[in-house]
């Protein structure tokens, strides 16, 4: 069986179990936690990041935008990333803009973990600042569409839904991403209706 390596608590991996519920894939779920000292992660990825998807014959697939893209060509299920190419490549920038939100935020999170007199203030800001001009555009790009791209529910939705997730997740009631754009909170509230959403809450 498909295995997929993985925390509880990364978007990234979150991404790809959501992908997986919606296109009805099967697969044993491994928790690894790449920061622990047991993790055996970097067997299977260089780059010692989860999520990693192994295939049947053993094979590792990463990083998450490799294996969403396998997971959504091998099952004709709910189809999440279109075929032609213009509204492909629409989908496939959301999921990059909320991708690189998450890598932002993360990198935020990690450094308010160092001792603070090694911390950089100037660093976090330019991080955050990142953060609040990709849901400006993640918003505006949104406007009052009930789906972020094809007026459907695709990847784009799943990317940026993990996206705020994690921004909930890391920073409760300090980065209220809700107050300034109500049609993301009412997209993350549609999102959290679906079973894939429900199911995958990090667990800290
Ligand atoms: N671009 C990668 C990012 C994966 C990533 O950053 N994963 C984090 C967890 S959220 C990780 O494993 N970090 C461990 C490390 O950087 O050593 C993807 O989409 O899979």
């Amino acid at each position: 069986m498909n295995k997929l390596i993985g925390s509880l608590t990364s978007p990234f991996v979150r991404k790809v179990r959501i992908v997986a519920a919606e296109k009805r894939i099967e697969y044993e779920f491994i928790v690894d936690v790449p920061w622990e000292a047991t993790t055996q992660v970097p067997d299977y990825n260089p780059l010692g990041k989860v999520p990693v998807w192994i295939l049947n014959d053993g094979r590792p697939l990463f990083d998450s935008r490799v294996i969403v893209e396998h997971l959504d060509y091998i099952s004709p299920v709910h189809p999440l990333i279109p075929r032609e190419a213009r509204p492909r490549i629409a989908v496939k920038r959301w999921e990059a803009l909320a991708d690189g939100l998450i890598d932002a935020a993360a990198l935020v999170f990690m450094e308010r973990k160092r001792p603070a007199e090694q911390q950089s203030a100037e660093w976090m800001t330019r991080q955050i600042d990142k953060v609040n001009r990709s849901l400006a555009a993640l918003a505006t790009d949104l406007g009052k569409n009930d789906w972020c791209a094809e007026n459907t529910y695709t990847l784009a939705d799943i990317a940026v839904g993990c996206a705020l997730g994690y921004l909930d997740l890391r920073f409760q009631g300090e980065m209220d991403w809700r107050r300034g754009h109500p049609g993301l909170s009412e997209l993350f509230d549609r999102l959290m209706e679906r079973p894939g959403f429900k199911d995958t809450v990090p667990i800290v």
